[in-house]
């Protein structure tokens, strides 16, 4: 039988926690929250199953953090919606939304646990969207008001805080294969977007810092590449996919480039001035966090635009999502950004977890062992990092609860707790008892 008893061989410093987002949890039905770009997406793309309800957590909240602490957890990364704070303009602030970040955060607090909150985590308020979104630079520098107005706000309740959650999603995913909203597929929208979501996040860092309170990270999501074999055509291929995926980001932020070949592609559509603004982008941060899951088999296959490979999954064990396990990637990452980038920068694994085909028994138990084996084998690799004197801070399972998977839907289960979406109740998984068995 799989355990987490691995969970008692980590120092006792390290945290465990685990992670959630705004939209996927809040249920923006409530508390006089605004549009974002999702809602639009999912009226548009996904027959209108959005985040109105989604696991009504703006009501459950209590509830969720007596789960997260009675499982043993020190820590709760979550993140604010732009749009329940700033649902009309930039200017008038919703009080509900601001004070129920406030009672999140105290309830966190009291309930010992460390807050990690997420500055952005894909709820753009729809108004941006009608100036192009992410696409314009304007977005980018509201960005940064909002970061100022949440750390002026809510700084004294938490310490470490990130700008943005997988600026890849952001424009990549969302702006060049379409998706994710505001499902735009077209290169010039994602080149600009690739840029744009960086300058972001420096326009963050400034306010942030402004404020000089915070221990600041951002969060990228790095996927391992393997060519599909040694052809040399594939062999670059994969090289591509890197820099687009993952090297772009980290390479921008430790180093203030971008990495050739993907520049060789996309350098057209970037701003002018786009080489002073990674001056800005690159200005240090104090932690990285790594969102993982999974790897990408990766084909030459010719695009008119030059972005020439294709994504297979090969025949390892997969998730609900069709992702295969594939922990080795894990550690792989780990060890690149210190060898490669900040040998000194403290790392947060910030995501990793599976999405299972979870069905409550007729007892009302939801066996999830795949689940287990995925979490094990993962903080297996996290181990044998820190062993060789690699420096991770802390672990963030995803997700607490079942959620709205973005264009899932609510088909996807990636939950240590169960959530009958009629009704809201919460049914504690195994991986949720086998998390506490060793953490509390
Ligand atoms: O649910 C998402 C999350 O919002 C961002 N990282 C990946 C998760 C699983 O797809």
């Amino acid at each position: 039988m799989i355990s987490l008893s691995d969970l008692q061989n980590f120092p006792k410093e390290f945290k465990f926690g685990v992670a959630t987002s705004s939209y996927q949890i809040e249920g923006n039905n409530y508390g006089d929250c605004g549009k974002s770009i999702w809602d639009d997406f999912a009226k548009r793309k996904l027959s209108g199953i959005d985040g109105k309800n989604a696991c009504n957590h703006i009501e459950y909240f209590i509830e969720d953090i007596k789960l997260i602490k009675e499982a043993g957890f020190k820590a709760y990364r979550f993140s604010f919606a732009w749009p329940r704070l700033f649902p009309d303009n930039d200017k008038d602030v919703n009080l509900k939304g601001v004070d129920f970040y406030k009672r999140l955060l105290d309830e966190i607090n009291n309930s010992d646990l460390e807050a990690f909150p997420t500055i952005y985590h894909w709820d753009l308020p729809l108004r941006f969207q009608e100036m192009k979104g992410w696409e314009n630079q304007e977005t980018c520098k509201r960005f940064g008001d909002l970061s100022f107005f949440i750390s002026k706000t809510f700084g004294d309740q938490f310490e470490n805080i990130s700008t943005i959650n997988e600026p890849w999603c952001i424009s990549w995913l969302s702006h060049y294969l379409g998706e994710h909203a505001p499902g735009i597929k077209n290169i010039q929208s994602a080149a600009k977007t690739m840029h744009n979501i960086l300058f972001a996040h420096s326009q963050s860092v400034e306010a942030l810092r402004s404020c000089n309170t915070h221990q600041i990270g951002v969060v990228l999501n790095n996927q391992f590449g393997q060519s599909i074999d040694s052809n040399e055509e594939n062999i670059h291929a994969t090289k591509l996919f890197d820099e687009i995926h993952n090297r772009w980001f980290s390479d921008a932020i430790f180093k203030g480039k971008y990495p050739e070949l993907a520049l060789s592609i996309l350098e057209k559509y970037l701003p002018e001035n786009y080489k002073t603004q990674l001056e800005l982008i690159s200005s240090p941060i104090d932690w990285i966090g790594l969102n993982y899951y999974t790897r990408s088999l990766i084909k030459y296959k010719k695009s008119e635009d030059g972005v020439n490979y294709e994504c297979n999954s090969g025949t390892l064990k997969k998730t609900d999502m069709g992702w295969e396990f594939y922990p080795e990637g894990l550690s792989y990452f780990i060890k690149r950004i210190h060898k490669e980038y900040d040998n000194k920068i403290p790392i947060y694994i910030t995501e990793n977890g599976m999405a299972n085909n979870d069905k409550p028994t007729f007892k009302g138990d939801v066996y999830d062992e795949d689940r287990i084996e995925y979490f094990n084998l993962h903080l297996k690799e996290i181990l044998s990092c820190l062993n060789e004197g690699f420096s991770i801070k802390g672990y963030f399972a995803w997700s607490l609860l079942d959620n709205y998977e973005w264009a899932y839907g609510y088909s996807k289960r990636f939950g240590l707790v169960y959530v009958d979406f009629d009704n809201f109740k919460r049914i504690p998984k195994k991986s949720y008892y086998e998390f506490s068995k060793y953490l509390a």
